[in-house]
C-alpha cells in the first residue's frame, strides 16, 4: 500500500476531522437528540464549519486577483439547488465517516438525506441551470458570486385532489435553515418611487421609500479542491422598525405596515403576472436583486483596492434571461449619479461588464413593463433607459439613414399602443455578449426575434450549449450505475464527464449491457414502490418505464404523449391477445397557478389514468402514473428508474432542455423532436441511437405560414379520431362527459403546437421503441452509448465554454 498522502486524501483526512468534532458539539447541543433531525441539523453545520474556512480561503485568494481572472457574478431570480447534504458529502469527501457516525447514532444515511427540504426558489429549467453552473463555477475553482433573493416559500407545493392540482405555500424554512449564513454586516438600501433632482447636467434620484437588502449566504462546495462559489441571496427589510406612536395609539397594523410591505417582498417569487399588483412586485423584486448586488459588487471592487474604472475589466456581470435587465440602467446610474463618471465612461465599464443569455424565443416570454408602472417605481432609471435608446438610435439612424421599420422594431420602448420598456433590447444594448443555450436556438434567435440586432452586430451573438452538473444528475443521483461505470472503465469520469466516452468501446459486451440493466431494474424497483407507498398504483418493474417529467406547458406537448396513451389503449382493447410489451407512463410537473390550458391537462392525465389503471382486461400492461410535486429531489429518484425519456417539444420552441441530459446520462434512450439540445445530443451519439421524430423547425415554419389546418390530420387517421372522439365525448369523465371537450376542440380547430400533425409519426416511433424494447441487449448496448456520449453535456463544459466565449473583454 502507498503511504503517502496525496493532496486530496489530506484534504479528507483534514475534513473528515473537522467534521467529527463539529458534528458531536452540534449535536449535542440540540435540545431534541437523538431525533433525526437533530442529526440532520448537526451533519449540516458540520459540513458548513469546513465550508466556512474554505470560503475565507477562496475569498482572500479572489482579492488579489490578477485581472485576467474575472470574477464571475450571475444574476438570476431563480435558483433551485434541490437538497445540499449529500452533495457536501460527496464534495467533502466524508460519505464513509458520516455514515458511521449516523449508524452509531441509530440513524441510516440515505433516510436523513430525504428529511431535508428542498431549495426550489424557481420555476424550472433556468433555475435548476443556475444551480448547475454555480455547482462547475466552484468545482472549476473560477472566482464566482451567484446573486438571488431569499424566498420564504419555494414555488409552490403541488397537491392533486379529485384530479386537480391544488396549490400551497412551500414552507421550505419551516425547520430553520442550517446551511445559510446571515450576514448582518451586509445590508444595502434599496430606493423606490420618488422623483429626480436635477443640478445642471447632474441627477440624482430622492427615492419616495427606501427599504434595506440583507444578505444570506449559501456556501457551493467545489469538488476534488478547496474552492467553493458562494450563493448570496437578498432578503429586504423595512428600513425602520415599527411607527411607534402609532402602535401606542392602538393602531397595530398600521403601525407594522412598512414592515409587512417589505416582508411581502421575501415571499414568493412571482410566476405570474396577471394582476396589476403581482406585476409591480415583481418589478421591485427583480429591482431588489439587481441594486443590492450590484451595490455589493461595487463595494468589494473598491475594497479590493481596485480602480472604479476597472470595474468591467475585472468583473463580469452575468444576466440569466432578462430578469435582472436592470441591472444595466442600475449600474449606470451608480456610476453617473453617485460617482461622477462621464456617460462614455459609464457606458463603457457597463457594457464591458455585463452579458446576457436569453432562453426563450416565445414573444409571450418576453419580459416588457408598462412605461407608468416603471417611472412610478424607477424614475431615474427610466431616464436613463430613455437616454441609451436615443444614443442607440442615432447610432442605428447613421448605419440605416432610411429605415424607420427598423428604428421602431429595435427601439427599446415599445410604441404600439400602451408604451413599454423592453427588457430583452436593454438586455443586448447593454452587453458585450449575448448567447443562446443551444445552437438551434442561438441560431433561431439571430435569424428571428433579434435578427434585427444581429444585422447591426453580428459579432455580439454566440451559443452556449447548456450542460448539467453529471456531480449530482449521476454520481449522486445513480450510484448503482454509478459503481457499474466505474468497474468498468474507472472512476475518472467523476472528475472529468468527457471520460464517459470511454464506454463506446465497451458498449457491445453484454456482460456490460446487463450490468448497466441491472442497475436500471434496482432503480426501477425503486421507483415502483414509492409510486405504491403515495400513490397506492402497482407498477411491473418489467415494464418499460416512460417518463415525461418537466413544467407543464403547451409547447412541452404532454398531451400528445397522452394522446399516445389513449390510442395504445384503444389498440390494446381491440386486440387484447397481441404481445404488447407493457408500458408504465409517468408524468411529473407543476402548472403556473394561473395557467388553465396546463391545468386541463393535468386533469385529463388523471381521468385517463384512472379508467386505464383500473380495466382489468389491460392486465396491467399499461399503466399510467402521475408524481405530483415534481421537484429536484423527485427528479432524483425518478431519472435513475427511466428507460425512455419524453422530450417531445413542437420543433422550434424548447430553447435548449436539460432534463433531456439528465435522462441520456442516466441510461435512458430518447423519444424526441429535432429541436433544442436534442439535436446536439443525437449528433453526439449518432442520430440513430435516438428516437427522432416529427416535423422540423423550418417545417414547421412554413406549414404556419401557409395556413395550418389540424382538421386535415384527423380527418385522414382513424385512430387520432376514435382518440379525440373518446375523450371529447366523455369516455375518461363519465360524472361530467364535457370536461374535456373545450380541450379537444381546440386541438382540432387551433393547434398552435402542432400535435395534430407530428401524432402518426410519433405513435409509429413509439412502436419502434416498443420492437427494440423486446430486444433486451440490443436496448443495453444503445443505453450504453447514451451514456458514453454525455460527456460534452456537462456544465462544466458549459461554463468552460462561456470563459472562451463570453466572459472574455471584446
Ligand atoms: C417572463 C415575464 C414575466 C415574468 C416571468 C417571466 C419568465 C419567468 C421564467 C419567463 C421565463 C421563465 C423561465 C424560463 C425557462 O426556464 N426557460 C428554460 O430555460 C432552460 C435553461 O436554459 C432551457 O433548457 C429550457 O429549454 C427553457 O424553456
Amino acid at each position: 500500500m502507498n503511504k503517502t498522502l496525496k493532496p486530496q486524501d489530506k484534504t479528507a483526512a483534514a475534513a473528515q476531522a473537522a467534521f467529527s468534532a463539529t458534528f458531536e458539539r452540534e449535536y449535542a447541543q440540540r435540545a431534541d437528540a437523538p431525533g433525526v433531525d437533530a442529526a440532520l441539523h448537526a451533519s449540516a453545520r458540520a459540513c458548513r464549519e469546513t465550508l466556512v474556512d474554505r470560503w475565507i480561503a477562496t475569498q482572500a485568494a479572489d482579492a488579489i486577483r490578477p485581472p485576467a481572472d474575472r470574477r464571475i457574478h450571475y444574476l438570476s431570480m431563480e435558483f433551485l439547488m434541490g437538497r445540499a447534504l449529500r452533495n457536501a458529502w460527496s464534495a467533502l469527501g466524508i460519505n464513509n465517516v458520516l455514515s458511521a457516525k449516523l449508524q452509531a447514532l441509530g440513524h441510516e444515511a440515505g433516510a436523513l438525506v430525504e428529511r431535508e427540504p428542498d431549495a426550489g426558489l424557481g420555476n424550472g429549467g433556468l433555475g435548476r441551470l443556475a444551480a448547475c453552473f454555480l455547482d462547475s463555477l466552484a468545482t472549476l475553482g473560477l472566482p464566482s458570486f451567484g446573486y438571488g433573493l431569499r424566498y420564504e416559500f419555494g414555488m409552490f407545493t403541488q397537491s392533486i385532489a379529485d384530479g386537480r392540482q391544488v396549490e400551497q405555500p412551500d414552507q421550505w424554512l419551516r425547520r430553520g435553515n442550517a446551511w445559510e449564513l446571515p450576514r448582518t454586516e451586509l445590508r444595502y438600501p434599496v430606493g423606490f418611487g420618488g422623483r429626480v433632482e436635477r443640478d445642471g447636467a447632474a441627477r440624482r434620484w430622492v427615492p419616495a421609500r427606501r427599504i434595506m437588502a440583507q444578505a444570506w449566504d449559501f456556501i457551493v462546495p467545489g469538488h476534488g479542491g478547496e474552492r467553493v462559489s458562494t450563493l448570496r441571496q437578498w432578503q429586504a427589510q423595512a428600513e425602520g422598525s415599527i411607527d411607534f406612536p402609532q402602535f401606542c395609539r392602538g393602531e397595530h397594523e398600521a403601525a407594522g405596515r412598512e414592515r409587512l410591505r417589505a416582508d411581502t417582498l421575501n415571499w414568493v417569487l412571482y410566476p405570474d403576472d396577471s394582476t396589476e399588483a403581482g406585476r409591480m412586485m415583481r418589478l421591485e423584486q427583480e429591482y431588489l436583486l439587481v441594486s443590492a448586488s450590484i451595490q455589493d459588487m461595487v463595494a468589494r471592487h473598491r475594497r479590493e483596492g481596485r480602480e472604479l474604472r476597472h470595474f468591467g475589466r475585472d468583473n463580469v456581470v452575468h444576466l440569466n434571461d432578462t430578469h435582472p435587465a436592470l441591472a444595466v440602467p442600475e449600474l449606470m446610474r451608480l456610476l453617473l449619479d453617485e460617482h461622477g463618471l462621464t456617460w462614455d465612461e459609464a457606458w463603457s465599464i457597463t457594457r464591458q461588464a455585463v452579458s446576457y443569455t436569453n432562453h426563450t424565443q416565445m414573444p409571450e416570454a418576453l419580459e416588457t413593463w408598462a412605461l407608468p408602472l416603471f417611472q412610478h417605481l424607477l424614475p431615474r432609471h427610466l431616464e436613463i433607459v430613455f437616454d441609451i435608446n436615443d444614443r442607440f438610435l442615432i447610432e442605428v439612424r447613421a448605419l440605416h439613414p432610411n429605415d424607420e421599420g427598423l428604428v421602431q422594431r429595435i427601439s427599446l420602448i415599445d410604441e404600439h399602443g400602451e408604451r413599454r420598456v423592453r427588457m430583452a433590447p436593454l438586455a443586448i444594448v447593454g452587453s458585450n455578449h449575448v448567447n443562446g443555450v443551444s445552437k438551434l436556438h442561438s441560431q433561431l434567435m439571430v435569424s428571428t426575434i433579434f435578427a434585427d440586432f444581429a444585422r447591426l452586430d453580428p459579432e455580439r451573438f454566440t451559443n452556449v450549449t447548456n450542460g448539467v452538473t453529471h456531480r449530482r444528475w449521476l454520481a449522486q443521483a445513480n450510484p448503482a450505475l454509478s459503481a457499474v461505470i466505474d468497474e468498468t472503465i474507472g472512476p475518472r469520469w467523476r472528475r472529468e464527464a468527457t471520460a464517459l466516452a470511454a464506454l463506446h468501446l465497451r458498449a457491445d459486451e453484454q456482460e456490460i449491457g446487463a450490468a448497466f440493466m441491472r442497475a436500471k431494474h434496482a432503480n426501477k424497483q425503486r421507483l415502483a414502490d414509492r409510486i405504491r407507498r403515495d400513490l397506492g398504483i402497482a407498477v411491473d418493474a418489467n415494464s418499460l418505464f416512460d417518463v415525461h417529467i418537466k413544467r407543464i406547458h403547451e409547447y412541452k406537448r404532454q398531451l400528445l404523449n397522452l394522446l399516445h396513451v389513449v390510442a395504445r389503449y384503444q389498440a390494446m382493447l381491440a386486440d387484447p391477445r397481441a404481445t404488447w410489451v407493457p408500458r408504465t407512463v409517468i408524468f411529473a410537473g407543476k402548472a403556473a397557478s394561473a395557467y388553465r390550458t396546463a391545468k386541463q391537462i393535468i386533469h385529463l392525465i388523471h381521468d385517463v389514468a384512472r379508467v386505464i389503471n383500473s380495466d382489468e382486461r389491460l392486465q396491467g400492461r399499461l399503466r399510467v402514473v402521475f408524481m405530483p410535486n415534481y421537484s429536484v429531489s423527485l427528479a432524483e429518484l425518478i431519472l435513475p428508474a427511466a428507460d425512455l425519456s419524453e422530450q417531445i417539444s413542437t420543433a422550434g420552441t424548447e430553447a435548449s432542455g436539460t432534463g433531456n441530459m439528465k435522462f441520456a446520462l442516466n441510461a435512458a434512450l430518447t423519444i424526441g423532436t429535432w429541436d433544442g439540445a436534442n439535436i446536439e445530443m443525437a449528433q453526439a451519439m449518432g442520430e440513430e441511437q435516438m428516437f427522432v421524430f416529427g416535423l422540423r423547425a423550418e417545417q414547421v415554419a412554413r406549414i404556419k405560414e401557409l395556413g395550418y389546418d389540424p382538421s386535415l390530420y384527423v380527418e385522414e387517421n382513424r385512430a387520432l379520431a376514435a382518440v379525440l372522439d373518446a375523450i371529447a365525448r366523455g369516455d375518461f369523465s363519465p360524472a361530467e362527459p364535457e370536461r374535456h371537450r373545450g380541450l379537444i376542440d381546440g386541438l382540432r380547430h387551433h393547434d398552435p403546437y402542432l400535435l395534430m400533425a407530428d401524432f402518426k409519426d410519433y405513435v409509429a416511433t413509439q412502436l419502434r421503441v416498443d420492437t427494440l424494447y423486446a430486444s433486451p441487449v440490443a436496448w443495453a448496448a444503445r443505453a450504453v452509448r447514451n451514456v458514453a456520449s454525455m460527456g460534452g453535456f456537462s456544465s462544466d463544459r458549459s461554463i468552460r465554454d462561456y470563459q472562451r466565449h463570453i466572459w472574455v473583454p471584446r
